[in-house]
């Protein structure tokens, strides 16, 4: 199974290609990469952070794919240096994706109710196009928000509703509840939560945890409400040694350690 993660390559803060490329091959598939920028550490919290945005390689790199006939079983979308890129990957879905191939899309714009920097109404608009053609997508809550046009913070139920009018597949990851931290799905129109108990701290890169997770489970051949779970044990496992471990967390999630286990479970052993 081969997966494309087009994804940036932030060098240093553990997110993105950083964290698809180890998860995704400790899950034994195939990620190949289409890096949408090159940044000396994501924008959470750093300054002074170098960016250099990678959409003029496209051209030449996708039509020596072409020439190689190159195609993939899924093509994971995560951070989008710019609109033209998310017109990017819908390209890739029509040119590279194989029949019956699915299309998964992390919307990463923001976390705690803001925008990332570099990102704007309109950017919001165009994602919300994309999502329409993914099987899947995975916004946080901030992102189903900005996605739904619906004020911060607002319930996983509500959001899921909304959010299943654009498309059939929705995910809301990191839903902060009383006690716990949910994620809300639908399968098959049928709203489905599942809640960890409540970890300490945020993390950047946590959402790509659980998003290159869930891809793999889902690669792996598990249904969908499984690699849900998996992925969110995998996450919230990691979060809690990452609370203990890690004081500045900028530099995201000590997840390597909790790896083996995850695939461990994934391969029911
Ligand atoms: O994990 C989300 C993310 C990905 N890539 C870059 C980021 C962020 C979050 O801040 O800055 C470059």
């Amino acid at each position: 199974m081969r997966v494309l993660a087009v994804n940036d390559l932030s060098c240093v803060g553990k997110c993105s290609l950083t964290v698809a490329l180890p998860v995704l091959s400790a899950c034994g598939v195939t990620c190949d990469v289409l890096p949408t920028a090159v940044l000396s550490t994501h924008t959470g919290g750093f300054e002074d952070y170098t960016f250099r945005d990678l959409s003029s390689d496209f051209p030449a790199i996708l039509t020596q794919w072409k020439k190689l006939g190159l195609t993939f079983d899924v093509i994971y979308s995560g951070y989008l240096a710019n609109e033209s890129q998310i017109d990017a990957v819908l390209f890739l879905k029509q040119n590279f994706l194989k029949a019956g191939g699915k299309l998964v899309v992390d919307p990463v714009m923001g976390d705690g109710g803001k925008l990332y920097a570099g990102f704007s109404p309109s950017f919001v608009e165009k994602m919300r196009g994309l999502c329409q053609r993914a099987d899947y997508i995975l916004p946080n809550r901030t992102e189903a928000c900005f996605l739904t046009e619906t004020p911060y913070p607002s319930d996983g139920e509500t959001l899921l509703n909304k959010l299943s009018s654009l498309t059939p597949c929705p995910i809301v990851t990191g839903v902060e509840e009383e006690n716990s931290i949910a994620v809300y799905h639908a399968e098959k129109g049928v709203p489905r939560r599942y809640a960890t108990p409540t970890t300490q701290g945020f993390f950047c890169g946590a959402g790509d945890v659980f998003a290159s997770s869930f891809v793999g489970a889902l690669v792996y051949g598990k249904p969908l409400g499984e690699s849900v779970a998996l992925s969110a044990q995998f996450t919230a496992a990691a979060i809690e040694r990452s609370a203990k471990e890690v004081s500045d967390k900028r530099y995201g999630l000590n997840f390597e350690k909790e790896l083996f286990s995850f695939v461990k479970k994934l391969r029911g052993e």
